[in-house]
């Protein structure tokens, strides 16, 4: 049984329950094999000498060990961006008037539709190695600015190639019900239509996405469209999630918890209802502190019922052009704290094992033998550290499987 890798000399956050903080273990090692965990306990119980035991050893000098942080919900292939939109809402033009005007989502749609596969993928990657290297080792990425089958797939076949290109963990997710393009304006249910007799199954036959989302919301989806969205996707066999209650309180929360949904992410219009829906279906609640920011919402997320209730709370960056140009989860989990009050232990979990159950991977998010073995080596001297400092990069080695990739 020899192990491919063992550091020894490490603290680890494991995110276990195992009744300390962070599920913390000081004087510990970590080994793996083939990609996987085989230990992550105190040194001391090591089942023989280390150069015994694994073909490579070091010493990782004391460091802090987490899982690989996982971003749960993002849209971070996109062409362009809308940095010009943001200047025009700073001079006081209104977000509404901005999508009148053929801005907002549908502009991302026109880029993104008039942008080849090769250069979507060329700005999209500068995002995701963003991501990365603050580390993040997987990550969920959505379609939802293609609009029509070919531009959908085309951005999903993307997100895969990312994947592939900097070999992370890519989930993928539909989220054709994002907005109505411009050529079913006007006609929102024949969208509809098209979503569910045409674009979904197709997406399925293809295995282009492991889930649905769907944006529920007066902007944009009705309660009832989603249902009929979530119905399909269940005839398909495919996980759902979805956007729910993040400006108004469409009961969003209990349509996801009905269909056992992954998550409902946002959630700041969420009632007692919808959290208790959540509780017994199992659903993640996903926090999006930084769409929050950057809209300069004032209602905050019920953070002390989905506790009271026992919720699991994810936290994720939401990556977009439109609502949260945000480059790093880390400090997603700065905001999560600061604007939402959650801890900073809550907020880790939140980037770690409660996003991989956002994502259906049971796989990882944790330090313990059996997990994989993705992980990440900080410059802290305490966990805390990973919420409280804002911006900087603090990851010094980030492994999937046990290899680097962030060289
Ligand atoms: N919720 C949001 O806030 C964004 N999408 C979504 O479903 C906005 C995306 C954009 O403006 O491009
Ligand atoms: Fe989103």
């Amino acid at each position: 049984m020899t192990w491919d890798g063992l550091l020894l000399d490490c603290r680890l956050a494991t995110l276990t329950d195992n009744g300390q903080p962070y599920g913390r273990i000081e004087n510990a090692a970590l080994g793996w094999k083939d990609g996987k965990i085989t230990f992550a306990a105190p040194q001391s119980q090591l089942p023989g000498r280390p150069d015994a035991l694994a073909a490579q050893v070091e010493s990782s000098g004391n460091s802090w060990i987490t899982p690989g942080l996982i971003d749960c919900h993002t849209h971070l292939v996109f062409a362009g961006n809308r940095a010009n939109e943001f200047e025009l809402r700073l001079q006081g033009v209104a977000y509404e008037d901005i999508a009148r005007a053929g801005g907002g989502i549908v502009s991302t749609v026109e880029h993104t539709r008039a942008a080849s596969a090769d250069e979507l993928l060329a700005q999209s990657l500068r995002r995701a190695r963003a991501l990365r290297s603050d580390g993040v080792t997987a990550l969920e990425i959505k379609s939802g600015y293609g609009l029509d089958f070919d531009n959908e797939a085309k951005m999903l076949r993307v997100a895969r190639r990312i994947g592939a290109e900097l070999g992370i963990e890519v989930r993928t997710t539909f989220l054709g019900a994002h907005a109505v393009p411009p050529e079913f304006a006007g006609r929102q249910s024949d969208y509809v239509d098209e979503l569910c007799v045409h674009m979904l199954p197709a997406i399925a036959k293809e295995h282009l996405a492991d889930a649905v989302d769907a944006f529920c919301e007066n902007i944009a989806f009705t309660p009832s469209e989603t249902r009929r969205v979530f119905e399909t996707a269940r005839a398909l066999g495919l996980a759902v999630k979805l956007h729910a209650d993040q400006l108004s309180d469409l009961g969003g929360a209990a349509l996801a918890a009905e269909f056992g949904a992954l998550s409902a992410d946002h959630l700041e219009y969420t009632s007692e209802a919808g959290v208790r829906a959540m509780a017994v279906a199992g659903s993640v609640a996903v926090m999006l502190p930084a769409a929050f920011y950057t809209l300069r919402e004032n209602r905050l997320p019920p953070l002390e019922q989905f506790r009271m209730h026992g919720v699991p709370m994810a936290v994720a960056s939401d990556l977009n052009p439109g609502t949260s140009p945000l480059l790093s989860l880390r400090h997603a989990m700065n905001m999560a704290c600061t604007l939402f009050r959650m801890t900073p232990e809550e907020a880790l979990r939140g980037a770690t094992v409660h996003a991989a159950r956002a994502l259906g991977l049971t796989d990882r998010g944790m330090l313990a033998a059996g997990q994989r073995a993705d992980f990440v080596t900080w410059d802290v001297e305490h966990p805390a550290e990973l919420c409280y400092w804002i911006g900087g990069n603090l990851a010094r080695r980030v492994c999937v499987g046990g290899r680097e990739v962030n060289r």
